[in-house]
């Protein structure tokens, strides 16, 4: 490598996790510099196919066949544009505009693609990923204007919309015999499924089709109805009263999507679900029931801190606030925090609160009124006071926090406190989240815990225990990344207890990454998905939340790479 491309290669930085994807085999990069758990994800496939974006030729730039273009567009899509962006604007990489590609040539970006960076580039060509021919063509076509993929409005909303059972056709009371309240909505990741299990006998009840790359599951205000979103952007809405639960309603509100909500503001239960997209970038509130698309919002516009037009300013993380009719957005590149009024969504009050890049996860503290929002490539949590509707605090944290929505409890020392877990380094940031009691905490790291190790996606614990547990589900060494720490929330002096999770699950071949802890509605156990590659076996590990010993392990050939967890209580309270 020449010097030049050294330096630019140094240059790119990992910012986070702000949209990269894996899946739970994936492979390390292989590069020597590239070592850190974030270079370990590769860029997410996005849902735009190559025929959906317009080609825009630019003169001064390298020809390309149409059959290379074409290409070309495939591999951005399905490799590049999860870091660099659908339109090259940059995120997690750098910018890769003509005005920055142009002058570089065709022979600088070709090293660049093969060889990777230091700085978190994967070697696509060293790693066997991309031939010498499609690396050529790759060089060529980033100094070209990016082809832009289309819009989707309310024509493509209500194109796919599908009720399939309407309201006045669906129960007036629950038609079964579950035990709602401690149900599990279980993502089946590669699968585009989710799975309902029975938080009592641990038997799956069913398994239910949604979305490519099944995400998150969120549930009503009144914990009748599941919202499911794919990274489709597909949104499916499961009836829970039904003699056999089942989709009720469908859309599709954009090409790409993470994060689904439903109102929770006394008197709007159930009423309205609103979806946020990564493409196009914009937001979309829904009839609560029906799923039918209402308003939606754009959100391009300017950057907080360097006050630029960002044209793709992806929408992450949705809470629904408890203090107005208000959802609160988090809106990734722009690093701005929208909190939209659904009182009247004909003149719609939106409130924008300045925060900082790039905005990803969060949710609430204990009291369900500071909305604690990681603000990854700036390493903050943005506090927004929902009550007030503004920022609260900006509070500086470990490298790209990475919370989920973190973990509310009493610290012995200093009160209230709200938790986040980080990416890029092995520290449990503990912020004080009690302004009114104990003031000089509030919005401080009170305590940094020392954990196993970088690559933590997610921590939790209840109100009726005593323990934190924490998991490093990217880290790259096995041992920790098949392993959990537990803290003793009475004595957080005191080391953690790792268990490794994995083995209590006695599985095959295979990374059988551990991830993402959730409790049961009493507070009494905590699940864990042992994530394994899409053709191995995997499993949920049921621990006694107490003796933290394993109480159960749930094995099924229905469960194909099982993720996120969510228990109908504690997500429709907001309980973590
Ligand atoms: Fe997630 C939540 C985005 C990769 C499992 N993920 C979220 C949220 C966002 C997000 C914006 C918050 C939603 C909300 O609260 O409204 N996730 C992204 C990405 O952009 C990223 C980094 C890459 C991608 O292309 O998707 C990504 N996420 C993953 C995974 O690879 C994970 C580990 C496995 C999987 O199932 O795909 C994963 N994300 C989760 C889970 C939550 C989540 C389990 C919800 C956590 C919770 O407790 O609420």
């Amino acid at each position: 490598m020449n010097t030049r491309l050294t330096i630019l290669a140094a240059s790119i930085f990992i910012m986070g996790a702000a949209h990269i994807t894996f899946a739970a085999d994936a492979p390390a990069s292989g590069h020597p510099g590239t070592t850190d758990p974030e270079l370990r994800y590769k860029g997410a496939p996005a849902s735009i196919t190559g025929e959906e974006a317009r080609e825009v030729v630019t003169p001064k730039a390298p020809a390309l066949t149409s059959a290379e273009f074409a290409r070309a567009k495939q591999i951005y899509f399905e490799r590049c544009a999860g870091c660099h962006g659908v339109l090259r604007k940059g995120a997690t990489g750098k910018a890769l505009t003509p005005n920055i590609t142009l002058p570089r040539g065709t022979d600088y970006l070709k090293v660049f693609i093969g060889f990777g960076s230091p700085g978190g580039m994967p070697n696509w060509g060293t790693s066997g990923v991309l031939s010498e021919e499609e690396i050529d063509i790759m060089a060529r076509f980033l100094q070209h204007e990016p082809p832009m993929p289309p819009e989707y409005g309310m024509a493509e909303m209500k194109a796919s919309w599908k009720v399939k059972v309407p309201p006045e056709k669906r129960p007036k009371k629950k038609m079964n015999r579950l035990d709602l309240e401690n149900l599990f909505s279980v993502t089946l990741r590669d699968d585009g499924k989710i799975a309902l299990i029975d938080g009592n006998t641990k038997k799956i009840i069913s398994t239910i089709e949604t979305g490519y790359a099944v995400h998150i599951s969120r549930i009503s205000a009144s914990g009748r109805y599941l919202y499911v979103i794919g990274r489709d952007a597909k949104i499916d809405l499961i009836d829970l009263w039904m003699e056999k639960p089942a989709v009720v309603a469908e859309i599709k509100v954009g090409m790409e999507a993470r994060s689904v909500e439903t109102s929770k503001f006394k008197g709007y239960e159930d009423k309205y679900a609103i979806a946020g997209t990564y493409w196009p970038p914009q937001f979309v509130i829904m009839d609560g029931d029906t799923l039918e698309p209402k308003k939606i919002v754009g959100t391009r516009g300017m950057t907080v801190d360097t006050q630029e037009y960002h044209p793709e300013p992806r929408v992450a993380a949705i809470v629904a606030s408890h203090e107005h009719p208000e959802f609160i957005i988090n809106v990734k590149e722009t690093g701005k925090v929208l909190m939209a009024d659904y009182s009247d969504i004909n003149n719609m009050k939106i409130t924008e609160v300045e925060a900082a890049r790039f905005l990803h996860d969060g949710g609430w503290d204990s009291t369900h009124r500071y909305f604690m929002s990681a603000a990854n490539a700036s390493n903050k949590i943005a506090v927004i006071d929902a009550k007030e509707q503004k920022l609260a605090a900006l509070v500086d944290v470990g490298k790209i926090p990475h919370p989920g929505r973190g973990a509310n409890f009493i610290d012995p020392k200093y009160g209230p406190v709200w938790a986040t877990g980080h990416l890029g380094d092995d520290s449990v940031a503990l912020i004080g989240t009690d302004p009114e009691k104990h003031k000089a905490n509030a919005w401080k790291v009170v305590r940094s815990l020392k954990g196993q190790g970088s690559g933590s996606l997610f921590l939790k614990t209840h109100p009726k225990s005593r323990n934190l547990w924490v998991d490093t589900t990217l880290n790259p060494d096995a041992a920790i990344s098949q392993s959990v720490a537990i803290y003793d929330i009475d004595n957080l002096d005191k080391a953690p207890e790792i268990v490794n999770i994995a083995d209590l699950a006695k599985l095959g071949e295979g990374p059988k990454r551990v991830v993402q802890p959730e409790y049961n509605k009493a507070g009494d156990e905590v699940w864990f998905s042992v994530w394994n590659g899409s053709t191995q076996e995997s499993a949920i590990v049921v621990m006694n939340d107490k003796t933290r010993k394993l109480k159960a392990v749930i094995k099924d050939k229905r469960l194909i790479t099982p993720t996120g967890k969510f228990n109908v209580y504690n997500t429709q309270h907001d309980v973590y």
